[in-house]
């Protein structure tokens, strides 16, 4: 790029005066408040306002370079997104946090007060919508074209509250507190048709007497580290197409004047709250088209402006991204624009598509893979449903075919549509096997996971594409989860390694490789420890506002923060405790380091038994928390309504990182490697990123237990009966047997039986076989915490080999094999 053409794109850096000014402008003339009366909420729509006008500047001259250099954009669609707070995000990665500091101090604010004043905007359940955010934090960092399309949910995830203990939920309506992020852009507008059916006219196919719906987008600036590229996130909200029937409202009918709009604002109401969990219902397949169809035609109007009607150079240009088999609709929706509307061959058609998708898949559990009724996909989605059957039975008949010649038994096993078990069962349309057959790239998300995807998940589709099933392992980015959230750790490490930029830890995570070297360095190591601390104290502080529970910073600091899922296994965490508990009673004087257990998580509203550990878990919590016998030397901590602005004063905090999961079960996770850049040391089993992280550490400095995977499989094998297990471990039996007796909820004595009746009847999660593993492994992290030098060796450790899981380094990967980018 020429000297000329840097300098049109550089974008000018403001001072703390000129953002005091534009800080003051924005509150009079765009908030219309008087300096004196404003609080830290005014402070912060005014701010906010200052970097977006940054950002919408930025993203016009994103644009620009883009078009200039005709580049290949990746469109990464996903249901969920979950970016968490922005404000305090910009003003990193923009570089002007520290002005804005200033700035604010002038004004006589505290940016940290201002920032405390935004709601988490939480589009997304958990793992994989955070995922996502990271990922759009990449791609503008690493200065590659992309955008993201998702929904704009009136109400994100549910709030959650405890109301005697047992999760209460309430709908989060994110947006009434004013967003400033989101900028509606009425020219993208675009119209979807539902429902309807289809007929044949001169050969072609055509869909008829539809329903409308209107999708109008809303662009959140993504601002990247260190670079002028700011990237956007294109969110649909949906709207009715029509608007009033004039005439029934003069009649007084104007409930039923406006059922037309209500329905269609429907579909982008609510983000359904399941994470790794079925949602097999009508609207949210209407939420996945919406969204996929909406974004289809926003890029390819894109790509018809910028490079006109010629098809031919439309994959170089266009790379399509499928988080998970929520969007995998987009393949037979850009067939049936292909075909329908372009007028290109079905073979063309498919070739072109398989240029352009990938799929990553996230999950191995059988009630997350999804499949949706034939009749349904029929009746919202005709002409579809047809093309998926064309697609099919090309695979079958051509591919499948030739690979296995005349065997029947593989179409049978191959076919997108699964056919019903039972007489009078219903057809089913796998869409996973629609995405793998749709994309020329699948990836799981961590080596193992990626593993099993081409052994357990899809053995078939490896042997007929060999190339076609790869690894990316997921990543965070170290700018909201080092930088950000440890001010303090960052500070130190630049002040150990460097801060320019061939050494910025920020820019290049393996950077932080250097700190290793301190490891064994008493005053290093004094500095580190140092600063856990102050953050286990300001944490402490929010514990007590929260929950009104005091804990020490002296005390180990042992966290599980996630969703609550029988497979992450929260209830062996609790049995443990309740085993410590016990110990403790038995004898009050044992000779033990303080430990408190922290737990923050939201178990989906339908989803009986994880509300249950959820109860069981505050019960165990408030008889140990006001038991004066065990002299504060164990405490329990369930943070309600755990979210992206809780994790990030948490993880800082945390000692130890609970990874605990049954083995094959959990495909990466992330929070594992957000704690292990923080310092904490990760109890885990063998299990999702948790193999790599170990490879990372060395097994010195991590405490792995429990099964393997190949352990699971041999005793699934062998056959397993709980109760076995239950009785020949004393310990165990006394803690199953206090939940079961109802002492720890008297006025419900049967309330934890779904719970007993999961571990004793069957249980599938393994969790009593990794019992005693588990509490040994636990006994090794306190005679390490009696080992301070060893312990912070191995903390500094831990944060020094996490270079690998830089979500920069994920988005390199996917660019170089499978979008083509790099
Ligand atoms: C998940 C996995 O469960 C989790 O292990 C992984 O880290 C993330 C991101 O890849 O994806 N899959 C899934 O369906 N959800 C996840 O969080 N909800």
């Amino acid at each position: 790029m020429s000297a000329n053409k840097t300098e049109q794109y550089a974008t000018t850096t403001l001072d703390a005066d000129q953002l005091a000014h534009s800080i003051k402008r924005h509150l009079q003339q765009s908030l219309g408040v008087d300096l004196e009366e404003a609080g830290p909420a005014e402070y912060w729509e005014a701010l906010s306002l200052v970097v977006r006008e940054q950002g919408l500047d930025l993203i016009r001259k994103t644009r620009h370079k883009e078009r200039d250099e005709k580049a290949r954009r990746v469109y990464y669609l996903s249901l969920e997104f979950l970016v968490g707070r922005l404000l305090g995000n910009n003003l990193h990665n923009l570089g002007i946090y520290h002005q804005a500091e200033e700035a604010m101090a002038n004004l006589g604010v505290n940016l940290s007060d201002v920032l405390e004043h935004e709601t988490d905007p939480a589009l997304g359940n958990g793992g994989l919508g955070r995922l996502a955010a990271c990922f759009m934090d990449s791609l503008a960092t690493l200065d590659l074209p992309a955008f993201g399309y998702g929904i704009n949910y009136r109400f994100g995830l549910f709030k959650q509250d405890f109301a005697g203990g047992k999760q209460v939920e309430s709908p989060d309506a994110w947006r009434e507190e004013s967003c400033p992020w989101g900028i509606e852009r009425p020219k993208r507008k675009q119209l979807i048709k539902l429902y309807g059916r289809v007929t044949e006219r001169a050969g072609k196919a055509v869909w008829e007497d539809t329903q409308e719906i209107l999708g109008m987008p809303w662009d959140v600036p993504v601002t990247g580290y260190g670079t002028d590229t700011v990237n956007t996130l294109r969110l649909w909200e949906s709207r009715a197409a029509e608007g009033f029937d004039l005439s029934s409202f003069d009649e007084g009918r104007y409930q039923e004047s406006r059922s037309g709009e209500i329905q269609a604002e429907n579909v982008s109401q609510v983000l359904y709250p399941n994470d790794n969990h079925p949602a097999g219902k009508e609207l949210r397949l209407i939420q996945q088209y919406f969204f996929v169809a909406c974004s289809i035609a926003d890029l390819i109007a894109r790509y018809k402006r910028e490079n006109g009607d010629n098809w031919d150079g439309f994959a170089e240009k266009v790379a399509i991204q499928l988080n998970d088999t929520h969007p995998a609709i987009a393949v037979p929706e850009l067939m049936r624009i292909l075909m329908d509307e372009e007028d290109i061959v079905f073979s063309k058609a498919l070739s072109i598509c398989r240029e352009v998708f990938s799929y990553t898949n996230h999950t191995l559990l059988p009630e997350a893979l999804e499949k949706w009724p034939q009749n349904l996909i029929t009746k919202v989605l005709p002409r579809h449903m047809q093309i998926i059957h064309m697609i099919n039975y090309h695979f079958l008949h051509t591919e499948v075919e030739t690979q296995w010649p005349g065997d029947n038994n593989m179409k049978r096993r191959l076919s997108i549509i699964e056919e019903p078990e039972r007489p009078g069962g219903q057809q089913m349309v796998r869409m996973a096997y629609l995405s793998v057959v749709g994309s020329h790239k699948v990836n799981g998300v961590a080596a193992l996971h990626s593993g099993l995807v081409k052994t357990t998940l899809f053995p078939e589709f490896n042997e007929l594409w060999p190339d076609k099933l790869v690894n990316v392992t997921n990543g965070v980015t170290p700018r909201r989860w080092l930088d950000y959230c440890n001010p303090e750790l960052a500070k130190l490490i630049d002040d150990t390694i460097g801060k320019d930029e061939k050494a910025d830890w920020r820019k290049d995570l393996s950077k932080l490789d250097a700190i290793n070297a301190y490891a064994d360095d008493p005053a290093f190591q004094k500095k580190f420890a140092a600063i856990k601390h102050n953050n286990k104290i300001r944490f402490a502080a929010v514990v007590k506002e929260l929950c009104n529970i005091d804990i020490s910073p002296d005390a180990i600091f042992d966290v599980q923060i996630k969703r609550l899922h029988e497979y992450k296994r929260q209830q062996l965490n609790l049995l443990h405790i309740m085993a410590l508990y016990r110990r403790l009673l038995d004898n009050p004087d044992l000779d033990v380091p303080q430990r408190v257990f922290i737990f923050g998580a939201k178990a989906a509203p339908g989803y009986k038994v994880a509300k249950t550990i959820i109860h069981a878990i505050n019960r165990v919590a408030e008889r140990v928390n006001n038991d004066r016998r065990i002299k504060d030397k164990l405490k329990v901590v369930f943070l309600p309504n755990y979210r992206v602005s809780l994790a990030e004063k948490i993880i800082p905090a945390a000692d130890v990182s609970e990874q605990i999961s049954t083995a094959g079960f959990e495909a990466s996770g992330t929070g594992n490697m957000k704690f292990a850049l923080n310092g904490a040391l990760t109890v885990g089993t063998l299990d999702g990123a948790n193999v790599e992280i170990a490879e990372e550490v060395g097994d010195d400095n991590i405490f792995i237990y429990g099964l393997t995977v190949e352990e699971v499989a041999e005793l699934r094998h062998r056959g397993y009966n709980p109760k076995d297990v239950y009785n020949s471990n004393a310990e165990l039996k006394a803690v199953i047997d206090w939940l079961a007796s109802g002492d720890l909820c008297p006025e419900e004595p049967d309330a934890f039986r779904p719970l007993v009746d999961s571990l004793l009847g069957g249980d599938y999660f393994l969790t009593l076989v990794d019992y005693q593993a588990y509490s040994d492994a636990h006994d090794k992290i306190v005679e390490t915490w009696n080992k301070p030098e060893l312990w912070w060796k191995m903390a500094i450790i831990n944060t020094a080999s996490m270079g690998k899981f830089s979500s920069d380094r994920s988005i390199m990967d996917y660019a170089k094999t499978i979008w083509n980018m790099a």
